[in-house]
């Protein structure tokens, strides 16, 4: 049949297709969310401290589907561009600091549902315009009521300073589509180094606080008698008399 001959039916079957396909990116995207949900109370608990700043996400609308298809040569059909559209679900991760960004990485490796597609690291290797961040594909399986899927996510991970780079550098550029002029060019770039160094800045201030941090609470411990199940308040120069008192019966 050629598509000229489509009834109002074969459209609406295309139609309510393409929306399937559509639904299972939803359903990756709530799965990803629920999953960091919970690594974000364990991180929580675990280290008093929560490394998500802010998950955004998003589904591709079918125009944009349709461009970047045209763009790559892909056919537009629904298996082509399952395959080779990989960003049709993007979810953007921001953590507070760089290290947090490999943590929040490892913590998704680590998950046996999700695997780990592609990796493209503009941490370490920036592009050539200054961007930064971690870019992972990852497939994600998921259950729809007749089957189960494996989808593509792509999941973005930057720290706050990177996320204003690319945010502000995108609506700087936003609909513009000519050669961009050399000194904006060399100033944007400058500007990512500025927010990189702002980035080394604050990991060196978190990492120095909690170590300040971690004497603290270690002293607070010394501070802590537990007998059995009661707790009890050891007042500091008293111990430090004890432990004078060793040292002068020691002597003796
Ligand atoms: P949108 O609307 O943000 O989703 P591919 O996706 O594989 O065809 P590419 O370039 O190999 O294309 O993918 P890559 O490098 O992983 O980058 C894809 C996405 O990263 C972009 O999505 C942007 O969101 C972001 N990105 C990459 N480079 C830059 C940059 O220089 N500046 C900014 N602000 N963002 C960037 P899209 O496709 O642009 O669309």
């Amino acid at each position: 049949m050629s598509d000229q001959n489509l009834t109002q039916a074969d459209l609406k079957e295309k139609k309510d297709n393409f929306m399937r396909f559509l639904m299972g990116y939803k359903f990756a995207l709530s799965k990803i969310n629920t999953t960091l949900d919970i690594l974000k109370q364990e991180f929580q608990y675990i280290h008093d401290y929560n490394p998500i700043e802010n998950v955004s996400s998003r589904i591709k609308s079918p125009d944009s589907i349709m461009k970047k298809a045209q763009k790559k040569g892909c056919d537009l059909n629904i298996l082509s561009i399952k395959d080779q559209i990989r960003d049709i679900a993007g979810l953007r991760i921001t953590c507070s600091f760089e290290s947090d960004i490999y943590e929040i990485r490892d913590l998704l490796v680590n998950r046996k549902d999700i695997v780990i597609i592609e990796e493209k690291d503009y941490i370490k290797a920036p592009k050539g315009n200054g961007y930064r961040s971690l870019h992972l594909i990852i497939s994600v399986p998921i259950y729809m009521s007749d089957r189960e899927e494996h989808v593509f996510v792509e999941v973005q991970i930057r720290t706050i300073a990177m996320d204003f780079w690319a945010s502000l550098e995108h609506k700087i550029y936003y609909k513009y589509h000519k050669e961009i002029p050399e000194r904006i060019r060399i100033e944007l770039s400058e500007a990512a180094t500025v927010a990189n160094q702002l980035d080394l800045k604050m990991e060196a201030l978190h990492t120095e606080m909690n170590e300040i941090k971690a004497s603290i609470s270690a002293d607070e411990d010394l501070e802590e008698l537990q007998l059995e199940n009661e707790r009890f308040h050891l007042p500091f120069p008293f111990l430090n008399s004890l432990f004078n008192e060793r040292l002068n019966s020691d002597n003796n």
